[in-house]
Parts: structure tokens; C-alpha cells; sequence
């Protein structure tokens, strides 16, 4: 039976981010997705009107439900809302340690609103601590994750090990904010790699969630984290180079445009 992969993550009504991204990429890349709300949101895409948690029991009871009736072969975790809301998803990514498991620790909406409360932020490396398979901060979650500005390669190989000390798991560390280049620094606790990709002049909305899917994706398929890593950013950086202009300098993903037009390797086992 296919794997179904599930989606711990915020709804964004236009689409363009969070769980209806997410389940997007799911079925692009082959897999059957699922979704646990964590919080809803109000958005255009350029900005975020409001931010409505979901009550950390629903997140709990939604999970358990969805997962008695599925053979779970992944767990992606994105936009949680609350530190109440971190906890539980804490015990259920801890309770499924066999799987891969992708956490893509959202503060913050690149209009700057907020999408995990404050007090969760000092807290969120610990509670999370050994429960992952990799974590994909961009520039400035590890620089609000670490306590240090992160703006170059340095800072970002810096900051990848200092979340892998505190976290125990391995760092994808996104540069696509970098000036003028975009590198992500991957550190899996006991080599670097750096992965360069082409830089386009484009603020496209939901980067991070497309990536953190389709690692999820090829890690489901049994690849290993440095491939699973390169092959997520190959593949999101197809994306955005088929993305369309939303308005006020904000791009968005149009999947009728994406094309395969590279072939892809062979996939791995189920
Ligand atoms: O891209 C971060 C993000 C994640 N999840 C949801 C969002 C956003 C940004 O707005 O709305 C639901």
C-alpha cells in the first residue's frame, strides 16, 4: 500500500502555504497526504490578518484518529501556533521515532506576523529534542532559534551545529534570503554539504513548506538525508521557477505549471 505521509500544520486559505501546499506536493511527488490542523489563519497572499490557534487537544485528536486508520509513513510538522500546541506534537513525533520526520520550525510570516507565540520560541530546540529526522530553519529562525544573527555562510554553518548540539538532529539550514546567492548548509552532525541553487528575483510565498514536503517525500522513499535534501531543492527550485506573480511583489506556486520536464532518478523501495 502506498505510504501516506501527514501534515501538522497551519491553513493558509489562499493556498500558498501550510497544509493545502503540503498535501500538494504530497500527491506531486507520488504519496497519498493527509493533514492535522494546528492553526487557521487569515491571508491575502502578501499578509496575514489573523492567527487562530487550534486547541492542542484537537491537534492531539485529530492526529489519533487519522492515524488508526492509515499506515503512516511520514510526519511533517510546520506552523503550530502555540507552545501548548509544540508539546503534543513533541509526543506524537516522539512516538513514531522509526519514521521520517521533517520539522519545518515556523515563527514567524515574512510579513512578520506571528505564527508561533514567543514564549514557544526558547523552548521549541528542547521539546523537540532527538524526535526528528531533520529540522530546516531559514536565516532567521536559526538566528531566533541560536540567539545569533545569521547572514552568511559562516553564520549559517555556525548555527546549523550549534541546533544540531541543542536539538540532536540534523540541520538544513536555507539561504534563500542570503544577498545575492542562494546556498542551503546542511549539517547532519558529522559533515557539512552545501548546496547551491540558482537565485531568482522572486519573493515566492510558501519556499519552506514546498521544501520541507518533498524532503519528507523522498525520505519516504528511503533515500538518504544528504540526497532527500538535494533532490527537495532541485525540485523546489523548479517550482519557483514556475511560479506566478500574486500581487505586491508576492509570487505563489501554480502547480498546472510545473512541468516534468527533467526526468527524476528511479525511486528508491517503498
Ligand atoms: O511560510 C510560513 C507559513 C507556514 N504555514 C502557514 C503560513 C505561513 C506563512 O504565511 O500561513 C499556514
Amino acid at each position: 500500500m502506498t505510504k501516506s505521509l501527514i501534515s501538522i500544520a497551519g491553513w493558509d486559505p489562499s493556498a500558498g502555504a501550510g497544509v493545502l501546499l503540503d498535501l500538494r506536493v504530497f500527491e506531486r511527488l507520488g504519496r497519498r497526504g493527509f493533514g492535522v490542523l494546528a492553526a487557521v489563519t487569515a491571508q491575502s497572499p502578501e499578509r496575514v490578518g489573523g492567527v487562530f490557534p487550534v486547541p492542542a487537544r484537537a491537534v492531539a485528536g485529530q492526529f489519533e484518529s487519522l492515524s488508526e486508520g492509515l499506515v503512516v509513513g511520514g510526519i511533517k510538522v510546520g506552523m503550530l501556533a502555540t507552545l501548548a500546541n509544540l508539546k503534543v506534537v513533541a509526543g506524537i513525533l516522539a512516538k513514531h521515532a522509526r519514521l521520517p520526520r521533517v520539522i519545518d520550525p515556523v515563527l514567524r510570516s515574512s510579513s512578520g506576523a506571528l505564527l508561533l507565540e514567543k514564549k514557544a520560541w526558547p523552548r521549541y530546540l528542547e521539546t523537540v529534542e532527538g524526535k526528528a529526522s531533520l529540522i530546516t530553519p531559514n536565516l532567521a529562525e536559526a538566528a531566533a532559534l541560536t540567539g545569533h544573527p545569521v547572514r552568511n555562510i559562516a553564520e549559517m554553518r555556525a548555527a546549523a551545529e550549534k541546533i544540531h548540539r541543542r536539538s540532536g538532529i540534523p540541520c538544513l539550514v536555507k539561504g534563500g534570503h542570503l544577498e545575492g546567492q542562494a546556498v542551503d548548509i546542511l549539517f547532519d552532525g558529522g559533515e557539512f554539504s552545501a548546496f547551491a541553487r540558482e537565485k531568482l528575483p522572486r519573493n515566492v510565498h510558501g519556499t519552506g513548506c514546498y521544501l520541507s514536503s518533498a524532503i519528507l517525500c523522498y525520505l519516504a522513499e528511503g533515500r538518504p538525508l544528504k540526497e532527500a535534501c538535494g533532490l527537495g531543492i532541485f525540485r523546489v527550485g523548479r517550482a519557483i521557477r514556475a511560479a506566478v506573480p500574486a500581487g505586491n511583489d508576492v509570487w505563489v506556486f501554480d502547480f498546472s505549471r510545473e512541468r516534468s520536464r527533467v526526468p527524476l532518478p528511479p525511486r528508491g523501495p517503498d
